[in-house]
């Protein structure tokens, strides 16, 4: 069964959204097996944007998923990935389809609301780097 990483970001978590957002997914049919909340520090958050290094957004991504607390969740179902990323929408809020999470909760391209992972071998790394095996339910 697919799995996905799901971050629900700081502009979400300032407007308390997470839990909307979180049981939009379940509604999905799609199961939570990993919750917890926390405050990324500088370290992880490269680690995790890793692969945009070098882009002009960059330093200032990583200064804003460190900003406050946040919500990390593992979702599982069949196409978790894809499933997700269509509830989500398309990455710039303002070109998401209407009634995905970013048009409806998302202010502009870098305050998106959420983070899913774009392919299940992206989440089995992304998964790793916030949670243990023994943190993942099996129910
Ligand atoms: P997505 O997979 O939809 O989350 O989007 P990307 O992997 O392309 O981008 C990851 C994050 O980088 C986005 F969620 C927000 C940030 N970003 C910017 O801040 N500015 C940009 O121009 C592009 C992306």
């Amino acid at each position: 069964m697919e799995r996905s990483l799901v971050l629900i970001k700081p502009d979400a978590m300032e407007r308390g959204l997470g839990g909307a957002i979180i049981g939009r997914l379940q509604q999905q049919g799609l199961k939570l097996l990993a919750l917890k909340m926390l405050h990324m520090d500088e370290a992880l958050a490269k680690r995790h944007y890793a692969i945009h290094e070098g882009k002009p957004f960059f330093e200032d991504l990583v200064r804003y998923i460190t900003s406050m607390p946040i919500i990390a969740s593992v979702f599982e179902g069949e196409n978790a990935v894809d499933t997700i990323r269509q509830a989500m929408g398309t990455t710039d809020p303002a070109k998401a389809e209407a009634g995905t999470i970013r048009a409806d909760y998302g202010l502009d391209i870098q305050r998106n609301a959420t983070h899913a992972s774009d392919a299940p071998e992206t989440a089995r790394v992304e998964i790793a780097l916030f949670f243990t095996e023994d943190e993942l339910f099996d129910y």
